[in-house]
């Protein structure tokens, strides 16, 4: 009698098992940013305490960086659902859709752009063009800047090849540059061989894949914020319980909380660079203004040519100018 209750206890210990194990789904996550980029050990921090907290509901499995899905391939593999889910900046997914590049111009922090409906609407367009739900930007306060190997006086980039994405296409090319598009990954090789004169960067990172090496020049001051979000499958993200749903919702708002970092990271990197060497090209008073002005005028007529009933609306929910 005593073996039998034993052996029911097990099996019923095993069918909860079972039903648990049943409910755990387990998303799997590339990045398109390097796999040691700073950017990537800032989001596996984020996925341990996703999984931590989702045991027996959601965990969410690591593939890896460029070398799994090619940067600008990863927002596709979203979009079809190769994978479930993706750290990627919307220059790298252009491809999918043009309005995924227009992020980089908020001036409103995500938290702003969370009440004044500008998320919404990031969500709806995201949807209806990417198939994707936008789950959380994970980076803010990170200006771009311009890095040269050779000094300028004025912003004038004539005769100069400098490695781009869409981020600074429509910019640089209104300062008369010539540009050629490559991902992170590519450009230590082509800054070491000369095949750039310079390149566009947010203030931070340069030195996870030592382009401090190969940088004598950073232009002041920088321009639009880099973004670097989560995106998600829409059917992968529709086919979840509401409580895996509301996991991430509360992660990616756990993880938008911490985002005050960055503005330190900035202070830390550009304080690092002047270490390493690299000396500042400051822009100021008017020409600087005139600089700012004109990398952001020449980007949302860009936004608004390629995509003009988006662009308005999210202009008026993410710019300020
Ligand atoms: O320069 C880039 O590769 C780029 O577009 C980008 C976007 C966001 C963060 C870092 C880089």
């Amino acid at each position: 009698m005593k073996l039998v209750r034993l052996l029911g206890a097990v099996a019923c210990l095993i069918l909860f098992q079972a039903s648990a194990m049943a409910q755990e789904v387990s998303l799997r996550l590339v990045s398109a940013f390097p796999e040691n980029s700073f950017y990537v050990s800032h989001l596996l921090k984020w996925v341990k305490s996703v999984n931590e907290r989702g045991k027996g509901v959601l965990q969410i499995n690591f593939i890896g960086g460029p070398r799994a899905i090619p940067t600008f391939e990863v927002g596709n593999a979203v979009k079809t659902g190769v994978v479930d889910i993706a750290m990627s900046t919307g220059a790298f997914y252009t491809n999918v859709m043009p309005e995924s590049d227009m992020l980089k111009l908020a001036e409103r922090s995500v938290a702003e752009q969370r009440k004044n409906g500008a998320f919404d609407y990031i969500n709806k367009v995201w949807n209806e063009k990417a198939n994707m739900q936008y789950l959380a930007r994970m980076v803010e306060s990170q200006p771009f800047h311009l890095y040269l190997n050779k000094k300028i006086d004025k912003p004038d980039l004539t005769g100069l090849k400098i490695r781009i994405t869409p981020v600074y296409r429509e910019f640089f090319q209104a300062l008369n540059a010539n540009v050629v598009t490559t991902a992170p990954g590519e450009v230590y090789t082509a800054l070491e061989r000369g095949v750039v004169d310079g390149y566009g960067w947010p203030i931070g990172g340069l030195f996870d894949l030592n382009w401090q090496q190969h940088t004598k020049f950073r232009v002041d001051p920088g321009f639009y914020d880099a973004e670097v979000s989560i995106i998600v499958n829409l059917d992968k993200w529709k086919s979840l319980t509401e409580k895996q749903r509301e996991l991430l919702n509360s992660m990616a708002l756990e993880l938008e909380a911490g985002n005050g970092f960055w503005k330190q990271y900035a202070v830390d990197e550009e304080k690092r660079q002047a270490d390493a060497g690299i000396q500042t090209i400051k822009l100021d008073g008017d020409k600087a203004k005139v600089f700012v002005d004109t990398a952001y005028s020449v980007a949302w007529a860009a936004a608004s040519k390629a995509s003009p009933v988006h662009a308005e609306k999210l202009k008026a929910l993410l710019g300020n100018r």
